[in-house]
């Protein structure tokens, strides 16, 4: 239900209703969480926590914001107290839209002069609005709502000024025939009996709220008795937060120290829990997921024969770029996005890449089996989001983080630049749903088929090759899983290479999505390559 009705039914419903103050967000909350139907946005109370008096000193824009904050973190109606609408009717008109585009229920205006002064300051003093003036400034309170269940209440200050029941009530008149959704009877004694007098002359003409700070001690069913709609607690949350302050203030300073405080406060826990923060870390989960527990394999078990000496005693992977071996800059790149749990599957010469500090998956037959086995090998890494990769190739960063924000649940990296390859160049070259246009609004593209031959025999147009990095969510991890136990039942299954793994997925009716990359990567294969990546 619209928080506007919520409140309409509050005020104009049988049963006596209580309105609880707040002054801020948090308090809103509290005063949700303990139950009661609506809060009161108490002009005292929000000035107070300002540090400023209850005289028009804090703006009008400075309330409007405090309450929104309010509306924000609570689903219960707010009526705020907006003084006597912070000028005259077209500042009230301003106000009430304003109002309504924040998700506040209704205002409450006064019967008084702006400034405003609290009704329990020198109440004697006070001058009273002309009536015509606020009965026309109601009315351009109710042309101006953007919704019709938004409730303008009355506040009659009459009691407060000392001008008696007579007055009270040629003011409850008017305002009624404005058109209030209620009128407020306040009263400055610490007696209910100028309340009681007007609710027995006015009757049951239309809802009348109190606010009974002063005379506190009435019971509560007398107010009920008297047909009562709504009872105001007007400023007890601020009242109790003052006190709890400063014991605490006091106490701290005194000793020097937390020890005899602590236990009698709230935990920090409970001000997380306050607010909200379980539903931000259920959104993180939705939406930061694929960053915060993608976990990566690096497929660095080969050799690389065609490298010669240069992987006599360590495997291509480790053989250095500038300095840095293949697989360190691969492993500094995921550590920079914060994938942290990277495992590297390695086979030839394993021990010389222990130094990585990362974790290991072994394929100690490395030599005849292929990509896919090893990445069978490591699958317990295919829990969630992760990244995959080739041992032996370097790549831009930009490639990494496209590849990551990319929200596909399969995703492949394509390099449509293939003008230069070598006749004997092997590579798992790929056609796509369209080819690289290279421009900002490029479509979403789609991976069509993959080609296995060991040499360029695809048949068909090239739009790209598979640079051997892939991403995948959590429930692209999972397709892999499933494909990879079912290719594993062939007897082939472990001279496969990763391609084949991507084609049966394909063949499956899956999808696998393409970043388009133009260059910027490259692998070591050969003596050409790896003279080649020293000016990567
Ligand atoms: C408020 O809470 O700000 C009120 C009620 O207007 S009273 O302080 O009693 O005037
Ligand atoms: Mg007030």
């Amino acid at each position: 239900m619209k928080k506007t009705t919520q409140l309409k039914n509050l005020i104009q419903g049988r049963d006596l209703g209580f309105l609880m103050e707040a002054h801020s967000g948090l308090s809103a909350r509290i005063v949700e969480e303990a139950g009661f139907p609506g809060i009161w946005g108490s002009g005292l109370s929000i000035s107070a926590a300002m540090g400023v008096r209850d005289n028009n000193e804090a703006s009008w824009t400075q309330v409007l914001e405090t309450v929104e904050f309010m509306a924000d973190c609570t689903s219960i109606p707010i009526l705020l107290d907006g003084d006597t609408g912070y000028g005259n009717f077209n500042n009230m008109r301003r106000l009430v839209r304003k109002l309504c585009q924040r998700g506040i229920a209704g205002v409450c205006i006064e019967d008084k002069v702006f400034p405003k002064t609290n009704s329990f300051l020198r109440g004697e003093q006070q001058p009273l609005a002309d009536i015509d003036e606020f009965s026309g400034k109601i009315k351009a309170g109710l042309d101006s709502r953007l919704d019709d269940d938004f409730c303008i209440v009355a506040r009659i200050e009459a009691f407060i000024a000392d001008w008696g029941l007579k007055e009270a009530l040629k003011r409850a008149d008017a305002y009624h025939r404005a058109g209030a959704a209620a009128l407020l009877i306040h009263s400055k004694r610490n007696r209910p009996d100028e309340i009681f007098a007007f609710m027995k002359a006015w009757g049951n003409r239309c809802p009348v709220m109190i606010v009974p700070t002063k005379y506190y001690s009435t019971p509560t069913e007398e107010f009920r008795q008297r047909g009562i709609s709504t009872v105001i607690w007007a400023n007890h949350l601020l009242r109790s937060a003052v006190k709890a302050m400063q014991n605490t203030a006091g106490e701290i300073f005194e000793q020097q120290s937390l020890i005899d405080i602590e236990d009698k406060l709230v935990p920090v826990k409970e001000i997380f829990r306050l607010q909200n923060d379980d539903e931000l870390a259920e959104a993180e989960g939705r939406y930061l997921a694929s960053k915060r527990d993608m976990a990566a394999i690096i497929l660095a078990a080969g050799r690389g024969k065609e490298l010669g000496d240069l992987t006599l005693d360590r495997p291509k992977a480790m053989l250095p770029v500038n300095g840095t071996p293949i697989i360190k800059q691969a492993l500094d790149q995921l550590h920079a996005r914060s994938i942290k749990d990277v495992t590297v599957v390695r086979g030839y010469k394993k021990k010389t890449l222990a130094p990585l500090g990362c974790s290991f998956v072994d394929n100690d037959h490395y030599d005849e089996t292929g990509e896919l086995y090893s990445l069978y090998l490591a699958r317990a890494q295919l829990e969630g989001p992760a990244v995959i990769s080739y041992g032996d190739i370097v790549f831009r960063s930009y490639i990494l983080d496209e590849l990551i924000g990319h929200a596909g649940d399969i995703v492949v990296v394509v390099d449509s630049y293939i003008g230069e390859r070598r006749p004997d160049y092997v590579g798992d070259f790929v056609r796509c749903s369209e080819k690289n246009r290279k421009s900002y609004d490029q479509g979403h593209v789609q991976l069509r088929e993959i080609e296995l031959a060991e040499k360029g025999s695809f048949a068909g147009p090239q739009d790209g090759e598979w640079i051997g990095l892939l991403k995948t969510t959590e429930a692209g991890s999972r397709a892999l899983l499933q494909t990879m136990e079912r290719l594993q039942e062939q007897p082939d299954f472990k001279q496969m290479k990763l391609a084949e793994l991507l084609r049966q997925v394909l063949a499956d009716g899956g999808v696998v999505d393409v970043v388009y990359i133009d260059g910027h990567w490259m692998d070591v294969d050969n003596y050409e390559d790896f003279a080649k990546s020293q000016g990567f």
